[in-house]
């Protein structure tokens, strides 16, 4: 039985263990939340991902420079590895699949890799591109994979842009295909204005999004199939 003492014990050091970029605490923390057996994903979201949002406050502060960022990354990555395995596999009956990856320019992946796991757990098949993907390529992947979704992420103002190139090439060669996007400089606001299908704040909402945007694809395609017979 986890206390609530202690389970708030163990959030505050993943947290901390981001924001002081200490691997070892990382592990130890993942490792310790798994054995009293708290959900994985309370120990990611409020705990690793609440640490790099502060660490994203340290940035801006001008506490923290790229060299601190890299390695509170990597202290991330090091508890992530250990939970994700550990979510649990969700069934919510509508399976699908989906090509992600962070724009060209943009190699901020946490987020991406955070809302690809949600897939994962989802069942969905998940074509993940990787970072600093160059524009052409997710159109290139949806055509190849005859994916139901397309998932762009960017960071960064400036990278952001990319994602409207995207959006309009892979309408028009398939107007078919779900879009969604998100990233902290993303709103809801420019996804309608460059035609996206869905923006989503964070990655439980992206799952929520995605399996709305599949289901209605679904439903329209069967509704073609019994046209045609
Ligand atoms: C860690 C970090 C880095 C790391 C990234 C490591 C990695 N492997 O990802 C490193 C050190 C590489 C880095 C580099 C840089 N960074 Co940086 N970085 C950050 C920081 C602190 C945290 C980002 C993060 O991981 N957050 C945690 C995750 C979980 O949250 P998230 O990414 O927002 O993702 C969630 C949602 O946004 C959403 N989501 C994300 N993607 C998607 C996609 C879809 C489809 C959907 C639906 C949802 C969704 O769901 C996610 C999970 O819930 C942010 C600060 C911030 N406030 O975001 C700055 C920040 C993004 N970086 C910034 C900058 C400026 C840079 C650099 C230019 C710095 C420099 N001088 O070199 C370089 C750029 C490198 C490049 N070309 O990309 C700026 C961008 C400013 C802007 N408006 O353009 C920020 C905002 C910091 C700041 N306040 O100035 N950075």
């Amino acid at each position: 039985m986890v206390t609530g003492e202690k389970k708030q014990e163990i959030l505050e050091r993943l947290k901390n263990a981001v924001i002081q970029y200490d691997e070892d605490t990382a592990k130890d923390a993942s490792k310790e939340a798994l054995d009293i057996g708290m959900d994985p994903n309370d120990a990611i979201f409020n705990g690793l991902v609440s640490g790099m949002e502060e660490v994203g406050r340290l940035f801006e502060a001008q506490e923290y420079f790229v060299p601190e960022l890299l390695m509170c990354a990597d202290a991330l990555y090091a508890g992530l590895d250990i939970l994700k395995p550990h979510v649990k596999k969700m069934d919510l009956g509508v399976r699908g699949s989906v090509v992600i990856g962070t724009v060209e320019g943009d190699v901020h992946d946490i987020g991406k890799n955070i809302v690809k796991m949600m897939f994962d757990v989802a069942g969905f098949t998940v074509y993940d591109l990787g970072r600093d993907v160059p524009l052409d390529k997710f159109v290139e992947e949806q055509m190849k994979t005859d994916s139901d979704l397309v998932c762009l992420s960017a960071m960064m103002t400036t990278t952001m842009v990319g994602m409207k190139k995207v959006i309009e090439e892979l309408k028009t060669k398939n107007p078919n295909v779900k879009i969604m996007i998100g990233g902290a400089p993303v709103s809801q606001d420019i996804a309608e204005k460059w035609g996206a299908d869905g923006y989503a704040k964070d990655a439980n909402n992206a799952l929520k999004d995605a399996i709305n945007m599949i289901s209605s694809l679904k439903k329209l395609k069967e509704e073609a199939e019994a046209r045609k017979s």
